[in-house]
């Protein structure tokens, strides 16, 4: 079943969002898959985001998502990778539609509360590097059968 990494960011977890991101996956119909709470070293932080490290706010980025504990999930279920980003909406919450978690609860672009994999290859790179194989537990809801 396919899986996606996804990550309430520092600014979120200060501001108590853990629970309300957590039940939008829940309600939508994804199953939980791993969770943690964690500080990330700033190892971690420059490997995660590899990607823009020449990009002019990259410092900025790191000492943000090191300032704090995030909390780091696996999602699971049929598109949650795409679904994921639109229920988080656009990278700038000021472009974000409301009724999309960006939307509804961010101001800023470097302080988006939430990070969701864009694509199957970094949705495996990002889950390898936060989580263990055996982190992951495998079972089937009751109610998957409705949704
Ligand atoms: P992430 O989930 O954090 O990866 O965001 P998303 O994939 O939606 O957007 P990208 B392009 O990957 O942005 C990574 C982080 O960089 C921040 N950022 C981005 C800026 O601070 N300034 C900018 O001009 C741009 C384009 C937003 C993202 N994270 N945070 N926090
Ligand atoms: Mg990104």
């Amino acid at each position: 079943m396919e899986k996606t990494f996804i990550m309430v960011k520092p600014d979120g977890v200060q501001r108590n969002l853990i629970g309300e991101i957590v039940q939008r996956f829940e309600n939508k119909g994804y199953t939980l898959a791993a969770g943690k709470l964690m500080n990330i070293s700033k190892e971690l932080a420059e490997e995660h985001y590899g990607e823009h490290k020449d990009k002019p706010f990259f410092g900025e980025l790191v000492s943000f998502i090191t300032s704090g504990p995030v909390f780091a999930m696996v999602w699971e279920g049929e598109g949650v990778i795409a679904t994921a980003r639109k229920m988080m909406g656009a990278t700038n919450p000021q472009d974000a539609e409301p009724g999309t978690i960006r939307g509804d609860f961010g101001v800023q672009v470097g302080m988006n509360v939430i990070h969701g994999s864009d694509s199957p290859e970094s949705a495996e790179r990002e889950i390898g590097l936060f989580f263990n194989e055996d982190d992951l537990v495998s079972y089937e809801k009751t109610i998957s059968k409705w949704v």
